[in-house]
């Protein structure tokens, strides 16, 4: 590891504060991206801020994450829209039946440092309020769970995440390296929600209707939010050597959350000491419900 790697370093050197005010929302500038960014969240469930790391800082950033990547869990598994099990009542066509590859990479959140970019980023108080009030919450908080909270997707050559809804209600994500083709972000924006699952709607884009989806054209330094619980969405294969990066700031509406162990293992192939605690905990509500 290098000075560089550790240097602690100023946001404002790393996040374009002229273009994105996070540190002034009271004014009428910081007003102005808000609103902005919760016009685009409604009508789309999806807003990107180009360029939020400016471009002098992504030479380090790019760095940061191929760095981390080399310690990426891959976790080739099948997964349904829903990351649920099969449904044989249904018939095969059934979203809740239909499985594809999910070959990503998660690099987990205890091998990233204090000091790098992106810890810095995850902890900043103006960067969380700027995300509370474009999600309309009072406060997000950070996860509990220190696998989760702070996470590199890794998507090697012909890699991909298949068709899924997530179980969070919003992400936040940053690209940090570009692949040479593929791997472009595809979603529907809100098609399931207040009025149901719409299976129909799901199976249609299953079976390749194209005619709402929406694509993104990430680049190193994109911020994206997204409302992932109502969005269909996916990421196509990548083409090409080059890996393709993104970061995941996880945060919650309430305080405390922590992912479930099972889930733990099978993302980050372990889990951490808060989730054997968990295990523990239950094996005590087990044992005491058998009485
Ligand atoms: O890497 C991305 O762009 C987002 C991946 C995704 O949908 C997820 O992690 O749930
Ligand atoms: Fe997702």
């Amino acid at each position: 590891m290098t000075d560089t790697d550790t240097a602690a370093f100023d946001l404002a050197a790393c996040i374009d504060l002229d273009t994105y005010p996070i540190r002034a929302l009271g004014t009428d500038a910081g007003r102005d991206l808000i609103d902005r960014c919760r016009r685009q969240l409604a009508d789309d469930g999806c807003v990107v801020l180009k360029d939020f790391v400016r471009p002098s800082m992504l030479t380090r950033l790019e760095a940061e994450t191929e760095r981390l990547a080399r310690d990426a869990h891959i976790n080739a598994t099948e997964t349904n829209p829903y990351n649920s099990a099969a449904d044989p009542a249904l018939p095969p066509e059934h979203p809740k039946n239909r499985f594809d590859d999910r070959t990503n990479g998660f690099v987990a959140g205890d091998r990233i440092e204090q000091g790098t970019i992106l810890r810095t980023i995850y902890h900043d108080a103006a960067f969380k309020a700027f995300i509370a009030a474009v999600v309309g919450a009072e406060e997000v908080h950070e996860f509990a769970d220190p696998l989760a909270d702070l996470v590199v997707n890794v998507l090697k050559e012909g890699r991909q995440h298949p068709w899924h809804f997530d179980s969070n209600d919003f992400i936040v994500t940053l690209q940090t390296r570009k692949p040479l083709g593929g791997g472009i972000f595809q979603y529907q924006p809100n098609i399931r929600g207040a009025r149901g699952e719409n299976f129909e709607g799901v199976q249609r884009v299953l079976d390749g209707d194209r005619a709402a989806l929406k694509a993104l054209e990430l680049t190193p330094g994109d911020l994206q939010i997204f409302f992932g619980r109502n969005s269909l969405h996916r990421v196509t294969p990548v083409e090409g050597p080059r890996e393709r990066h993104t970061v995941i700031f996880a945060y919650a509406r309430e305080p405390g959350f922590v992912g479930r162990p099972e889930r733990a293992r099978a993302i980050f192939g372990r889990i951490a000491p808060v989730h054997e605690q968990m295990l523990r905990t239950e094996v005590v509500r087990a044992d005491s419900l058998e009485d």
